[in-house]
């Protein structure tokens, strides 16, 4: 109760702040975009962990004054790099299912888009399998909406939840990201290494980008590229950092020198 009250404070008390992660494509070694990731920096408590927060806000209904605060942020930090002559092609935004019952949803992120001029194009959203789940016809028609005005979707730890290959019809998607459960063990496990593999190459088949998550080792990376994964985020690439801290640039040369 305490935190939750304290949450209702944190947008207002401008704690809140977004991360970016970089997503790099294993084809060229560029950036392929970029995820945001929320943080909050409470003045006493220190840094709260998302796994805490995010369902507080889910539950008091904050994450949909919270989620466009996210989505805002993010359009502008594009136009940011923008502006330092930096390119980040797509930037991508975790939606909660709470916001996806929010039915003003999409004339929300629209007039987002329109006030911070950037092409839907750029914008890609991350829902996980359960928000499909919980309401698959809901679903079907947000997601529709959303690719109808130019706007991607992933499917966020894809292999976790209670995915059904019916959904990879069912739903108009654009990106799968394989879970970072399964991308840790590659190397060592024949059956994570053979899972990874068919998710990476049922993406391919159906018109799909495939995001591995979680890359923290060179082996891993070697694997992902030789089972041509079209992209790859995690520790080993880069670590999530403010937008004013990331140089896609020296990011980019850093990577070329070292992978
Ligand atoms: O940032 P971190 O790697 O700790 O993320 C933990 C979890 O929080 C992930 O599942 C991520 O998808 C989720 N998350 C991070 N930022 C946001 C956000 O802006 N909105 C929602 N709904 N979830 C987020
Ligand atoms: O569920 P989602 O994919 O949105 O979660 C993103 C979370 O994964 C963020 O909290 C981010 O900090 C974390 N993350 C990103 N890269 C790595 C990695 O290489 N290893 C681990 N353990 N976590 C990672
Ligand atoms: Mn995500
Ligand atoms: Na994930």
């Amino acid at each position: 109760l305490f935190l939750s009250q304290e949450l209702v404070n944190a947008l207002a008390m401008n704690q809140l702040r977004v991360a970016y992660q970089p997503i790099i494509c294993l084809g060229t070694l560029g950036v392929a975009g970029v995820e945001a990731l929320l943080r909050w920096q409470h003045p006493d408590l220190g840094e709260v962990a998302p796994d805490r927060f995010i369902p507080l806000a889910e539950d008091t209904g904050l994450i949909i004054p919270i989620g466009e605060w996210v989505l805002r942020e993010a359009c502008r930090q594009l136009l940011a790099w923008e502006e330092a002559g930096q390119c980040c092609p797509r930037v991508s935004v975790n939606l909660s299912v709470a916001q996806f019952r929010d039915s003003n949803l999409v004339s929300r992120i629209v007039g987002i888009l329109a006030e911070t001029g950037i092409p839907p194009g750029r914008l890609c959203l991350e829902v996980t399998e359960s928000t499909l789940a919980s309401d698959p016809e809901l679903a079907q028609e947000v997601l529709g909406s959303l690719r109808r005005v130019g706007i991607s979707i992933a499917v966020d730890d894809f292999g976790t939840g209670y995915s059904s290959l019916a959904y990879l019809r069912q739903f108009p998607l654009d990106v799968l990201k394989v879970d970072r459960r399964f991308v840790a063990r590659i190397e060592e496990d024949g059956d994570d290494a053979a899972i990874t593999r068919a998710v990476i190459t049922l993406a391919r088949e159906l018109g799909l980008k495939v995001v591995a998550e979680g890359v923290e080792k060179n082996g891993q990376l070697r694997l992902l590229r030789q089972w041509a994964c079209s992209e790859a985020q995690g520790f080993l690439l880069a670590r999530p950092l403010w937008g004013k801290d990331i140089d896609l640039s020296r990011l980019l040369s850093g990577l070329r020198k070292r992978l």
